[in-house]
C-alpha cells in the first residue's frame, strides 16, 4: 500500500511509497461500414497505426467480415488522437470510417 509504514516497538522498519503509476492502455478499435473503400482503410493502417502491408490488409479484412478490428494499444492521449486523426482523415475524404477506443 502506497504510504504504508511497518513497525516494531516503534521504530520503523519500511516505508514505501509508489512514485511512478503505470499508464493505463486503451485498445482502439476500427469499425466496419459499407462504403469507406477498403484500400482507404489499408493506407489508415499504414499511415496512422505503422503497420506493414500484409499486416494492414489482414486487419482490414478482418474488421470488414467481424465488424471491428483492434488497431493497437495505447496510454489515453495517445489512443484519443489516433481516434481523432482516423476521423479527421476519413471525413476529408468523404468516409463514414469510424474508430473508437476501450479500457485494455
Ligand atoms: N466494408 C467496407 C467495404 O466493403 C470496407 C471496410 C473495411 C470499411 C474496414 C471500414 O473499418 C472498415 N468497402
Amino acid at each position: 500500500m502506497a504510504g504504508t509504514e511497518r513497525q516494531t516497538g516503534g521504530e520503523i522498519l519500511e516505508r514505501t511509497k509508489q512514485e511512478t503509476k503505470k499508464p493505463e492502455l486503451f485498445k482502439v478499435l476500427l469499425l466496419n461500414d459499407d462504403y469507406t473503400t477498403m484500400d482507404f482503410v489499408v493506407e489508415i493502417l499504414e499511415t496512422v497505426f505503422n503497420k506493414a502491408p500484409a499486416e494492414a490488409y489482414r486487419i482490414m479484412m478482418a474488421v470488414h467480415r467481424q465488424g471491428q478490428g483492434l488497431c493497437g494499444v495505447y496510454p489515453f492521449d495517445v489512443a484519443e488522437t489516433k481516434v481523432a486523426t482516423v476521423v479527421d482523415l476519413a471525413r476529408g475524404n468523404g468516409f463514414p470510417l469510424r474508430a473508437a477506443m476501450e479500457p485494455e
